[in-house]
């Protein structure tokens, strides 16, 4: 018998056709976000559950009766939607999608810094809006990047990412903030130095970008106290979870000139987004791109299938994070 697997949303076709080829697969089709109640019914009847950032699976879902899931294969890397400390009590396997979203994800957060420096979210809407006047020596000043200074919070992968295109495409100096120490040949090479704090990378960058996990270790990381300690020039860019940043502190330094402006991927209540950070000209604001490539969406799926491939066979699974 094929174990029982269960896709809460729709994933690229080549995916789905391996998943359903390999395992009696339950398709989302209709691609309708499940409700809890389904995330609970799919935790107790199917053996495989295959979540992503979108479904929420704190304490409380997993329900009391006996489960049949085994192993929760996340389609991402980050899981801070998923209460692994609960799952792990009911002997449940979790693992994620490292590595394969790097690239992409870095890319976001460099176009993010690009466009909220050089204000093309601002320029676009005024040209389609048909304000543009023409071209003139003062118009629509912005940041200039090359030579500036980046500060990274969380030196993993993507933090490393984004440093080195960072550093190798534009010339930027990188100082960054790291719990453990990261002395390695790529950060060598990129002359990248790790700061002692948080607030030292907050007063010397001209571009903040976070890269750190979310959930109630970093929760509201970046507070208003942490952006008052950036430079009034500088930018923060998101590109890790919503909920690293206070978003009405955010707010507020954004309006009250603090800060010069941000660059956000993510947001803590997804898909909505402060109507104060929409209403601001100094934010550019993207839905959850960051690995939203075909090439991407489909090698994280592909790590999803070899995740749960190797946990059925019995064999040691490449992402385990539980
Ligand atoms: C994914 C992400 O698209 O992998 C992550 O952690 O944030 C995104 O790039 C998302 O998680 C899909 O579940």
């Amino acid at each position: 018998m094929k174990p029982r697997v269960i896709v809460t949303r729709k994933w690229p076709a080549a995916v789905e056709q391996v998943l359903a080829e390999r395992f009696d697969t339950t398709l989302n089709a209709g691609d309708i976000p499940f409700t809890a109640t389904q995330l609970k019914a799919a935790l107790l009847n199917f053996d495989a559950v295959l979540p992503t950032v979108s479904d929420k699976l704190p304490a409380e879902i997993f329900p009391d009766e006996e489960l049949r899931a085994k192993i929760i294969g996340n389609f991402g890397v980050g899981f801070s939607h998923i209460d692994i400390g609960a799952a792990k009590r009911r002997g449940i396997a979790v693992t994620n999608t490292p590595g394969v979203l790097t690239d992409c994800t870095a890319d976001i957060a460099m176009s993010l810094l690009l466009a909220v420096a050089r204000r093309t979210g601002e320029g676009e809407r005024q040209l389609r809006s048909g304000a543009w006047k023409g071209w003139c020596p003062t118009h629509m000043i912005g940041a200039k990047v090359t030579g500036k200074t980046i500060g990274i919070i969380g030196m993993g992968r993507i933090g490393k990412a984004t440093a080195r295109r960072a550093h190798f495409g534009f010339g930027m100096k990188v100082v960054f903030f790291n719990r453990s120490r990261v002395d390695d040949e790529e950060t060598r090479a990129m002359s990248a130095v790790q700061l002692p704090s948080i607030e030292d990378v907050l007063e010397q960058a001209d571009f903040v970008s976070l890269h750190c996990p979310g959930g109630a270790e970093n929760r509201n990381l970046i507070n208003a106290e942490r952006l008052g300690r950036m430079k009034k020039s500088a930018f923060l860019i998101n590109t890790a979870r919503g909920d690293v940043v206070d978003e009405i502190a955010l707010a507020d330094a954004l309006e009250g000139g603090v800060i010069a402006g941000a660059g956000l991927d993510v947001f803590a209540q997804e898909p909505q987004v402060p109507e104060r950070l929409i209403r601001l000209e100094n934010t550019v604001l993207l839905p959850h791109l960051g690995s939203a490539t075909e090439e991407t969406r489909v090698a994280m799926g592909m790590k999803v299938v070899d995740n749960i491939s190797a946990f059925f066979a019995g064999e040691p699974i490449p992402d385990r994070v539980v």
